[in-house]
């Protein structure tokens, strides 16, 4: 098809069109790959589901198994609730609300499939942000599991909500099970919006990101193609939330596309991670860095031989996180950077092209530069802003915040990037982190790197303290392994390690103990939440 042209929507109620950024302010889309040239008409969830081998697995959860046919006929039922019972048209936002379960899975597929608008969020959201999500995208119904219903009840004009995951008596299990097994996939446009994906949004109000249908496809044969590699026999398995599009590729949409099966679980903890895999006996592993770098310690305590690929997204992976990683499993990470401007990942590598210290090159499909101070883009070995294009790319639901993301054509994404002469993507820190010491630029990512080389550090987040001669300075927040206290003794000798590991006046002048350092539930480190308390003491 030709990207630019628009055919006729499958939605009956035009919200998503009519809140789409105006063309002129949408990134340059790209659809070189054969893989990418997508059909007109095409509704996603049949895409993924319609095709497949019935007999085989597709998800794996606490309560057993479902088969391809299995979880298809639950999708099916389900769409029939949403546009029976439930009333809704095609174009109608569905919020979906529950922790990684197959039910979960099911539920946002059949959003999909009856050309409805999946708004999934995440479980540890409170009443008030997901009011803020509701009134945004203006949701028409939600799907609830039965135990996170709580916050839903506190909202004083909360639309209709349908629980699931309960004994199947009553809820949507009950309606589903009143609905025909099979629901023809609802006709849509290849650019009609299926997803609006709130960003996990660090401060002020959460962006609503709007993705459609072959945006979904896309990100599946990008990087699971070309860079994972992944198998019909793969088993995926993993952390992030189906609510955050780290996890909703990792653990469903790139099994599902190639006819392989996922494991989604809850409540994980690197333990009961590490028991998953090797129950399930996964192959391919997806969660953020923090969660690698806790699971390097436990590691040789499971049998971990089933795993082949282990990918690490959300923050950046430490050089001693892929280390000690490797040196526990003898897997050599595969370092990702996505977005959920993006869907997913666009710079990464894999296997011989892995190049420990950087992300990796554009994913096929992606062409990402630097940009330099004025907007032009640099060579190698300058420090600028990344930006990329692809065949997925920004579109925020109704925000003035589009043209901070799209600039002539590219999405910018806040991180400072530098390429290198073999076309490299390196990581130094998202844009707004870089600190500046005395007139040195400094990225906290760097500092951290070296403090996680000592042997009892577990974690660390670096940030700049405001300082009345030098401006900022470098402050680490850090959090000791069992077995180590802190004292100015200790202190010391961290800023001496520090100091010999990278450039001195790089070291942390001041260093703040914790128990835990604070996160989102994407596992990515609120360095605002560092700064804020640093500006706190210091006042
Ligand atoms: C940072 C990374 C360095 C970076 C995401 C994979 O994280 C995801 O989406 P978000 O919208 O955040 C995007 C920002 O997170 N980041 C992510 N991965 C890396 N920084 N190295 C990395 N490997 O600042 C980026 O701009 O929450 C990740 C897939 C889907 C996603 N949505």
């Amino acid at each position: 098809m030709i990207p630019d042209a628009r055919s006729a929507s499958g939605h009956v109620d035009t919200f998503a069109r009519q809140h789409l950024p105006p063309r002129e302010q949408w990134p340059e889309l790209l659809f070189e790959l054969p893989e990418l040239r997508y059909p007109d008409r095409l509704n996603c969830a049949a895409e993924l589901l319609d095709h497949a081998n019935g007999a085989r697995p597709a998800l794996y959860g606490v309560r057993g198994t479902w088969t391809y046919a299995e979880l298809r006929e639950k999708v099916d039922r389900i769409a029939h609730v949403l546009r029976g019972p439930l009333g809704l048209v095609p174009g109608n936002r569905v919020l979906l609300r529950g922790a990684n379960t197959p039910m979960m899975a099911a539920a946002i597929l059949a959003v999909f499939k009856a050309g409805c608008i999946a708004v999934p969020t995440m479980p540890l959201l409170r009443a008030r942000e997901l009011g803020t999500i509701m009134a945004r995208a203006q949701v028409d119904a939600v799907l609830c599991a039965g135990d996170l219903c709580a916050e839903l009840d506190l909202l004083p004009d909360c639309p209709r909500t349908v629980r699931f995951g309960g004994d199947g008596t009553q809820g949507l299990e009950a309606l589903m099970a009143a609905q025909p097994a099979a629901f023809s996939p609802c006709d849509t446009a290849a650019d009609d919006v299926c997803l609006i994906g709130f960003t996990s949004g660090t401060t002020g109000v959460p962006k609503g990101t709007m993705h459609f249908h072959r945006d979904i496809l896309a990100i599946c044969d990008c990087f699971p193609k070309h860079t994972l590699r992944a198998q019909p026999d793969d088993l995926f398995i993993g952390t992030p939330p189906l609510a955050f599009t780290f996890g909703l590729g990792g653990l469903l949409l790139f099994p599902l596309r190639i006819g392989a099966a996922g494991v989604l679980l809850e409540k994980l903890t690197p333990e009961t991670l590490l028991g998953a895999i090797e129950r399930h006996r996964a192959t391919v592993c997806f969660t953020a860095p923090t969660f690698y770098r806790q699971m390097a310690t436990l590691a040789p305590r499971y049998d971990l031989s089933s795993l082949a690929r282990t990918v690490s997204a959300g923050e950046a992976l430490p050089l001693a996180t892929r280390t000690a990683w490797q040196q526990a499993t003898g897997l050599r990470m595969i370092d990702g950077i996505g977005a959920t401007e993006m869907l997913h990942i666009f710079i990464s590598a894999a296997g011989d092209d892995i190049r420990p210290g950087a992300t990796g090159k554009p994913v096929p499909g992606y062409r990402a530069c630097i940009l330099d101070d004025a907007g032009r883009p640099a060579g190698p070995g300058t420090i600028g802003r990344l930006a990329v294009k692809g065949p997925t790319g920004c579109r925020y639901l109704a925000d003035e915040r589009q043209k901070d993301y799209v600039i002539d054509g590219w999405n910018v994404t806040g991180d400072a990037y530098e390429m290198d002469a073999d076309g490299y993507f390196i990581y130094r820190s998202r844009v707004d982190d870089m600190i500046i010491s005395a007139g040195y630029n400094i990225a906290g990512p760097e500092v951290e790197d070296a403090l996680l080389r000592h042997p009892a550090v577990a974690e660390c987040g670096v940030i700049g303290r405001p300082d009345v001669e030098r401006g900022q300075i470098v402050e680490a927040h850090v959090v000791l392994r069992p077995g180590h206290e802190p004292s100015p003794a200790f202190t010391a000798q961290l800023q001496e390690f520090v100091k010999r590991e990278i450039a001195p006046y790089k070291y942390p002048r001041s260093i703040v103990y914790a128990q835990a350092l604070p996160r989102t539930e994407t596992g990515k480190l609120q360095r605002f939440r560092l700064r804020t308390q640093a500006a706190k003491d210091g006042a």
